[in-house]
């Protein structure tokens, strides 16, 4: 082996090691419950915590329960439609995402969970998701359904400071990838694009 060979050979393992500890510090954080801090369960099973059923209301005021999904992979977000930012980004990023898979993307259930029940009711929804590829589901519910889905997927959220009306909501803003059964398969966050994650949801397909 040449220096230079040998060189680029321990340079790669310590990017493998830095991106392994990236990973687990990522999904160790997602995995904690920010109301409890319940890290340590948590470290414990891994990520097998986040996911699970889920019954709401969809931008057509169907009831849907995360049961309709089995056999398809579901690509979860949540947020709200008020939000002036990363929710639009993101939901731009899962449509570009969509696009990008074309017909395999029939395999994938693109699934927008409001964590502000109080103003997204599913006529908001409806008009919100015109804006994104039209087979993202939009859910709501009461605020408990809210809470429940939210807790299963490990997504905290908060009302912000601001006026009655036009408050902000604090939330956590991770994509999850969902398997099959409903089991989590990766996450992705704000900063991936709808290309990156085509092409990672595709190893999944
Ligand atoms: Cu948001």
């Amino acid at each position: 082996m040449s220096r230079i060979a040998l060189i680029r050979t321990i340079m790669m393992v310590a990017i493998g090691v830095a991106i392994a500890l990236a990973i687990g510090l990522v999904v160790r954080a997602i995995t904690v419950d920010p109301k409890t801090g319940g890290g340590r369960d948590a470290s414990v099973t891994g990520t097998s915590l986040v996911g699970g059923p889920f019954e709401l209301t969809d931008q057509d005021g169907r009831r849907v329960s995360d049961q309709q999904f089995r056999g398809k992979l579901m690509l979860v977000y949540f947020g709200y439609t008020f939000c002036p930012d990363v929710c639009p980004t993101t939901l731009l990023d899962m449509s570009q995402a969509m696009d990008a898979l074309g017909p395999a993307g029939d395999q994938v259930q693109p699934i927008f969970v409001t964590v502000d029940p109080e103003r997204d009711t599913p006529e908001e929804l409806k008009k919100f998701l015109a804006n994104f590829h039209p087979r993202t589901l939009g859910l709501t519910g009461s605020p408990a359904e809210v809470q429940a889905a939210a807790k299963a997927y490990r997504v905290y959220y908060a009302k912000a400071k601001g006026a009655e009306r036009d408050y902000l909501m604090d939330h956590t803003s991770i994509v999850y990838l969902m398997d099959r059964q409903g089991k989590y398969l990766t996450h992705f966050t704000s900063s991936i694009r709808g290309e990156q994650m085509a092409e990672a949801i595709k190893k999944f397909l």
